[in-house]
């Protein structure tokens, strides 16, 4: 976004994009209109605001005078980010869950065997990531729940079937599916432009049934069809090419860094670190904590690449994956 807004607000930005429910989104945008810089250029923008909120709180009206008709389901945020599985029917999406995650999804050489959306919490070395499998989409078949589980996630997995030759028109229908519901897979997370109706999530093209000896000529097709740049793994389920490395490729999408802390004297906590979106500073990680601790927060110790061993530095110090910290407040 083109406005000059204080870090502040790209927080709640973030927490509005993540919005589970009606009530969460009215909240975000009314603390994003008071965050916002009021000025010329902010102008589309506050504009934009309001017309969202507006619009929200309408549809929290209509929510809470009619009884819920349309299946809606909300998986309560575990670990360090929620990543959805999409593609179409058979392209591997319920084994990818059972391969990496302790959930046991129905996995059946047919299509449609996944009626449900299920979640799964996927290991990262000392990390977990939610992982949430998800019936297939077509062009004539798309459950109308499925844009609210993408774009509350941080990130999607769009499955290809490697060994189908359906698959590049497939993997297309779904890339447009979304398109149409203003859920844009493609290579970022955020807001598109500064249309707030629009959300582009991250998104990993996953091709399963790698080992094909025909996938090549498929994914040369593919690309002829000009789908949108998307970055892209290669695995097997059945010979193992690529699984291993999977679980690192998927937590890289969420964009986000691991912080371990101490406290002064004490070791470090290696067990559980924190999770903060890549170049959040030692505020951003005080305020995770608590937000009283950014108030007082003085300083801080780090431990990281390019610093020496416990060295002092401010609240606007941009840390690093696997940094370790030590806030100090007086
Ligand atoms: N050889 C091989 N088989 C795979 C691979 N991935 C999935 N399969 C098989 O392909 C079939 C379909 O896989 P599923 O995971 O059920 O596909 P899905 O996308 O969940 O299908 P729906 O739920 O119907 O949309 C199953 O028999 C899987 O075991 C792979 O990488 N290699
Ligand atoms: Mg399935």
């Amino acid at each position: 976004m083109a406005v000059n807004a204080p870090p502040q607000y790209f927080r709640v930005e973030q927490e509005f994009r993540k919005a589970q429910t009606l009530q969460e989104q009215v909240d975000c945008l009314e603390r994003m209109l008071v965050l916002l810089p009021k000025h010329k250029a902010s102008e589309k923008v506050q504009a934009d605001l309001k017309t969202r909120l507006k619009d929200a709180k309408e549809a929290l009206q209509v929510e809470r005078s009619a009884p819920k008709k349309v299946k809606s389901f909300r998986f309560p945020r575990q670990g360090a980010g929620a990543v959805s599985i999409l593609g179409g029917p058979n392209s591997g999406k319920s084994r990818l869950l059972a391969e990496l995650t302790k959930a046991q999804p129905e996995v059946a050489p047919y299509p449609f065997t996944t009626r449900e959306p299920l979640p799964g919490m996927m290991a990262f070395e000392d990390v977990a990531v939610q992982l949430i499998d998800t019936p297939p989409v077509t062009d004539t078949v798309f459950e109308a729940y499925l844009p609210n589980i993408v774009r509350t996630a941080d990130a999607a997995l769009l499955c290809f079937d490697g060994s189908s030759d359906d698959a590049p028109e497939e993997t297309l229908t779904v890339i447009q599916q979304f398109a149409d519901r203003s859920t844009v897979l493609g290579a970022a997370s955020g807001f598109v432009d500064e249309d707030f109706a629009k959300v582009q999530i991250r998104t990993l093209l996953v091709v399963t049934h790698a080992s094909d000896p025909q996938l090549a000529d498929r994914l040369e097709f593919y690309e002829e069809m000009n789908p949108p740049a998307l970055e892209r793994v290669l695995v097997d389920f059945e010979t193992g090419l690529g699984v291993a490395e999977l679980p690192s490729a998927i937590y890289r999408l969420l964009g986000v860094m691991r912080i371990y802390t101490k406290v002064p004297g004490k070791p470090v906590e290696r067990n559980s670190p924190f999770t903060l979106p890549i170049g959040s500073s030692v505020e951003a990680l005080a305020e995770r904590i608590h937000n009283d601790l950014a108030a007082s927060l003085k300083f801080a110790k780090v431990w990281g690449s390019g610093l020496h061993d416990g060295q002092s530095v401010g609240k606007d110090h941009i840390l690093a994956e696997q940094d370790v910290v030590e806030l100090h407040t007086a």
